[in-house]
């Protein structure tokens, strides 16, 4: 429209290159899927940052800082996706660069969750979180070599395969799953266990992603709609729904301790 009431902008737009999914005037277009769910996953995570930090008060001091953590995590998530739909509404391009930098932040503070949960219950070695951390590294470094161009993305996948395997060993048979079954109370235990099946189904729609985006041979556009549209919502789960367990075991924990 405002192309046809001012001829200068009409010419200055007939000249820009003109993408499917974005717009040149930097204006989120109405169709523009994957723009929209950027939008809107900026603003969940805006409010689930509010809701973890203010439901702090709720909880008794050694659930606190999970849910601290939490909140920092939808945070940084947040800042990141505003910069990242403008990448893709302005620049019409894959954000990778940022949604890398979002996951080398946010990724080892959900590892911290795993310990801290474990944490405030009973004693727990230091080695868990660096073995979490370890396999958190491989995973992405692997990844984000295949995605920037750097590796072939066939090995680069597999390297990221084997760093999201060794989380899994961890949490599952390693010395965290071990303390789990043994030592935690059931709420504990219960969130816990769906901390590990959010790990493994929640995060296997990552490599899903990946597996789009470069791996099936589709042209460029579609494959950069399926990669971040898949991304997104792998978010969604990961960062809020993973934040929200937490917040339910800390309040359920909470006020089991206080009747007694
Ligand atoms: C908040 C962001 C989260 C939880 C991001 C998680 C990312 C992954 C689980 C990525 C996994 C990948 C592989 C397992 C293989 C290689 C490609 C990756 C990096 C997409």
């Amino acid at each position: 429209m405002a192309a046809t009431a001012f001829p200068a902008i009409g010419a200055a737009l007939a000249v820009m290159p003109d993408y499917s999914h974005a717009t040149s005037t930097g204006v989120l277009k109405q169709n523009d899927f994957v723009g929209i769910s950027f939008w809107i996953i900026s603003m969940a995570l805006i409010a689930a940052t509010a809701f973890f930090f203010l439901e702090r008060d709720r909880v008794s001091p050694k659930w606190k800082t999970s849910l601290t953590v939490s909140g920092l995590v939808t945070l940084v998530a947040a800042v990141h996706y505003f910069y990242m739909r403008e990448v893709w509404v302005v620049a019409g391009s894959t954000p990778t660069v940022f949604r890398y930098i979002d996951w080398l932040i946010t990724v080892p503070l959900l590892m911290i969750e795993f310990y801290l949960i474990l944490a405030a219950i009973t004693k727990v070695q230091s080695g868990i979180f660096w073995r979490l951390i370890i396999g958190t590294l491989v995973m992405l470094i692997g990844g984000y070599m295949g995605e920037a161009g750097y590796w072939g993305v066939w090995p680069a996948f597999i390297i990221g395969m084997a760093g999201w395997a060794f989380i899994l060993y961890e949490i599952f048979l390693g010395e965290a799953g071990k303390i789990s079954a043994e030592t935690a109370p059931p709420a504990v235990r219960s969130a816990f266990n769906t901390m590990r099946l959010i790990v493994t189904f929640g995060w296997a729609i990552y490599p899903i992603g990946y597996f789009f985006g470069y791996l099936t041979g589709s042209n460029a556009a579609d494959s950069a709609n399926a990669l971040n549209i898949i991304y997104n919502a792998a978010d969604v789960l990961n960062k809020i729904a993973f934040g929200l367990i937490i917040w339910s075991v800390a309040v359920s924990e909470s006020e089991q301790a206080a009747k007694h």
